[in-house]
C-alpha cells in the first residue's frame, strides 16, 4: 500500500501503549514517521488524552493499540499479526488482555516503586519533556496512576515475585522459540512488548534484573523491534502451543485472571444500576480488592477491563464446537479457563472513540 505519504506514529519512547503499536508498524513493514505526540493535537482529533494514536497516509485517525492492530490488519493482511487457528489466536488474545490490564503492575512498580527507580525516572521524563517542570509534573500523575492499579508498597513483594517468574518462564521459552507463538512474530509479541520495552527494558531498575537475569528476553526485545522480513520463519504447525509457552501462561493466567474478573465484576455490577442520564462513561467505576499471588490488592475497577475481556471472549465464542474444545483443552488449569468460562452481560461499543455501552 505504497502512497506518497508515510502513516503518522503519534507517543512516547516512555509510553507503554506506544510500544504495544510500534513493532506492529515495523512488522507490516510499513512506511512510517513517529512523532512525540502532541496531545492538544491529539485531544483535538480524538476527544482523548491517549497516546498512541496512528494517522494514516489518507488522514484517518486510529486511537486505541486494540484498534490499530485490527486496522493494520485488515488493510495489509501479509505478512500476517493475527493467528487464524482457535489455539494460538486465543493465546495472542490472551497475552494481549495480560497486558492491558495487568502487565502495568510490574511496568509501575519497577518504574516508580523504589528511590532509583522513580529518581532516574524523573529524569528521563525531564530530558523527555524538555523541562523538569514538566517532567515532574508528569511523574507526579504517574506515581498516583501506580497506585490506583494497585502497585503499593504493600504489593511490591507479590509483585516482584510475579515479575521474577515470568522473567523465568519467558527466558526458558525463548531459549528455544524466537517468538511467543513460534518463529515468526504475532500481535501477542507485539502486545508484550507494551511492558517490555517502553519500561522494564528502558527503565534502570528492571533493565538491570532483565541484563542478570533473563538475557534471552533481551534477544526477543531486540528481535521484535527489528522484526525484518527475512528473519521470519512460521507459527508452530498444527495450531500447536510450545511446551514452554505453558508456564507463561500459567504465570499470566494465575495471577491476572482473578485482577481481570474482579474489576470486570465491579464494572458490570457498577452498569446495573448506572445513571441513565451519562454523557460519558467513567473511566473508574471505584476500588476493588482482590487477591494477587497470596495479597491483598486494591485497584481500580476500570471499564476498559470489560471491553478487554470482552474481545477475547468475541473471538472465544464464535469458534466452532471443535475450536472451543480445543482451546478449552489448552488453556485448562492455566488460570485463565475462568476468563473464558466468564459471560458479560453488558456490552461495550465504541461511539468514536469513546467507550460507551450498547444500550446507550
Ligand atoms: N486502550 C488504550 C490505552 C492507551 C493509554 O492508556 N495510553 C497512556 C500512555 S501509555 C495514556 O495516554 N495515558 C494518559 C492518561 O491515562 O490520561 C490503548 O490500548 O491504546
Amino acid at each position: 500500500m505504497a502512497g506518497d505519504a508515510p502513516y503518522q506514529l503519534h507517543g512516547f519512547d516512555v509510553s507503554y501503549f506506544t510500544a504495544k503499536v510500534r513493532p506492529a508498524l515495523r512488522y507490516k513493514q510499513l512506511w512510517y514517521d513517529e512523532r512525540r505526540a502532541d496531545i492538544p493535537e491529539i485531544l483535538r482529533l480524538t476527544g482523548l488524552g491517549f497516546i498512541p494514536v496512528v494517522i494514516t497516509p489518507e488522514g484517518e485517525v486510529w486511537q486505541d493499540s486494540t484498534d490499530i492492530y485490527d486496522r493494520l490488519e485488515a488493510r495489509r493482511p501479509d505478512p500476517p499479526l493475527f493467528p487464524a487457528s482457535p489455539v494460538q489466536r486465543i493465546a495472542a488474545h490472551l497475552i494481549e488482555l495480560y497486558v492491558d490490564e495487568v502487565g502495568l503492575l510490574p511496568a509501575m512498580h519497577y518504574r516508580w516503586g523504589s528511590e532509583l527507580g522513580e529518581s532516574s525516572a524523573r529524569a528521563r521524563f525531564s530530558a523527555m519533556m524538555g523541562s523538569s517542570e514538566l517532567g515532574e509534573r508528569a511523574a507526579d500523575r504517574m506515581v498516583k496512576a501506580r497506585h490506583m492499579l494497585g502497585s503499593t508498597p504493600e504489593t511490591s513483594d507479590a509483585i516482584e515475585e510475579h515479575t521474577h517468574a515470568l522473567f523465568a518462564a519467558l527466558s526458558a521459552h525463548f531459549e528455544v522459540h524466537a517468538y511467543l507463538l513460534g518463529e515468526r512474530m504475532s500481535f501477542a509479541d507485539c502486545a508484550l512488548m507494551g511492558p517490555f520495552y517502553a519500561h522494564l527494558w528502558g527503565d534502570l531498575v528492571s533493565r538491570q534484573l532483565l541484563l542478570e537475569t533473563a538475557v534471552p528476553v533481551v534477544g526477543w526485545i531486540e528481535r521484535c523491534s527489528f522484526p525484518n522480513t527475512d528473519q521470519q520463519g512460521a507459527w508452530l504447525a498444527d495450531d500447536a502451543l510450545a511446551p514452554e509457552l505453558r508456564a507463561v501462561l500459567e504465570v499470566m493466567g494465575r495471577d491476572a485472571a482473578p485482577l481481570v474478573l474482579d474489576a470486570v465484576r465491579a464494572v458490570e455490577e457498577w452498569a446495573d444500576s448506572r445513571p441513565e442520564s451519562l454523557e460519558r462513561i467513567p473511566r473508574g467505576v471505584g476500588l476493588c480488592d482482590s487477591k494477587f499471588r497470596s495479597t491483598k490488592l486494591t485497584h481500580a475497577a476500570r471499564t476498559y477491563a470489560l471491553f478487554s475481556i470482552q474481545r477475547v471472549l468475541d473471538t472465544y465464542t464464535k469458534l466452532d464446537e471443535a475450536g472451543r474444545e480445543a482451546v478449552d483443552k489448552a488453556f485448562r488449569g492455566t488460570g485463565f479457563e475462568d476468563v473464558l468460562a466468564y459471560r458479560p452481560r453488558h456490552r461495550m461499543i465504541k461511539d468514536g472513540f469513546q467507550l460507551a455501552f450498547e444500550s446507550d
